[in-house]
């Protein structure tokens, strides 16, 4: 699979504008899938806010499998550290866990509030940067928190382009940032999953490998669901984590939905599409792509 590169102008003017504009932030709510809670981190954007107290929010948990979700809460929790506060995990579609997290990051800092009237001094907002890599939910998270939509969302990646302060009533100022992804994605396996989660926009994504890559992870993760989706039996025997018997499975799937060029020969193009599509929509059910306690074997490169 050839190196990815999708790091647009915005972002780069993001990264700089992130930085100039930390010092006017009290706290930082950094967003990552929870499907993927490891490859949809950017560490270069961490390091350069790194000083600043914030909450490592995992969100889309409705679309990941719950029992991961909840490992994964436990792995960062014990990384807890001065800076890394709260780590929680939302579906921000649910206004009632919308205002769980309102309340921790109210919590996480009573103590600006509590200095300001112990110094007789007027309450502000407490002024929060969201961030996170694209698609991730971030102007979600904003709308959902100030109740209204304000903050343009899709279901597409690189939405938000600028930088953009939101008054959520007299709590919070939230700063809506652009999606910022790694400028060079280093393995396949990263590639892959972020390619599956939306993070990347699709016109730079080689759909069928991308698709093959989701195969691979189910077959290896949740072998039942061909079964229960498409009525495809997988042969114990076979190693899944190749490209031929991912586009083998790819081609039964193709058949399985009746998604056939002329000629008779299955449309993986289509079917990528239509597989990814479901994936994200939580069509499938709920997956989580990433482990901390084990690894996929990935095809190697092409
Ligand atoms: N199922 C589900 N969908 C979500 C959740 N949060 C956001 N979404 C959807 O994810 C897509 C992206 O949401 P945005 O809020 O635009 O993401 P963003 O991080 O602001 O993206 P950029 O501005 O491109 O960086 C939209 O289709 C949202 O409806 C969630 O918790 N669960
Ligand atoms: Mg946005």
């Amino acid at each position: 699979m050839a190196k990815i590169n999708w790091f647009p102008g915005h972002m780069a003017k993001s990264l700089k504008e992130l930085k100039n504009s930390i010092s006017a932030c009290d706290y930082i709510i950094e967003t990552c899938d929870a499907r993927l809670p490891l490859s949809s981190r950017n560490p270069k954007l961490n390091k350069a806010l790194q000083d600043k107290r914030y909450m490592l929010l995992l969100t889309k948990s409705d679309l990941a499998d719950p029992i991961q979700t909840a490992k994964w809460i436990d792995f960062f929790l014990r990384q807890k550290s001065d800076n890394l506060i709260s780590v929680m995990a939302v579906n921000s579609l649910n206004q009632t866990e919308i205002n769980k997290i309102r309340i921790r990051a109210l919590a996480d800092n009573q103590y600006i509030i509590d200095r300001a009237k112990s110094r007789g001094r007027r309450i502000k907002p407490i002024r929060i940067m969201i961030n996170g890599i694209p698609n991730t939910g971030k102007s979600t998270l904003i709308n959902g928190l100030i109740r209204k939509k304000s903050a343009k969302v899709s279901n597409r990646p690189g939405v938000t382009r600028s930088l953009n302060w939101l008054r959520a009533g007299t709590e919070f100022e939230l700063l809506d940032t652009p999606g910022i992804l790694m400028p060079k994605l280093e393995t396949v396996a990263e590639q892959i999953k972020l390619g599956i989660s939306g993070a990347i926009k699709d016109d730079v994504l080689p759909l069928i490998e991308v698709a093959c890559g989701l195969v691979v992870i189910l077959a290896q993760q949740y072998p039942q669901i061909f079964a229960d989706l498409y009525e495809i039996k997988l042969n114990k025997e076979a190693d899944y984590s190749t490209w031929l018997t991912s586009h083998e499975l790819l081609e039964k799937i193709a058949v399985r939905l009746n998604i056939i060029k002329s000629g008779g020969v299955p449309d993986l193009e289509r079917t990528a599409r239509r597989l990814l599509t479901e994936f994200r929509q939580g069509k499938l059910g709920r997956f989580t792509l990433e482990f901390f306690d084990q690894e996929i074997v990935f095809p190697a490169s092409l």
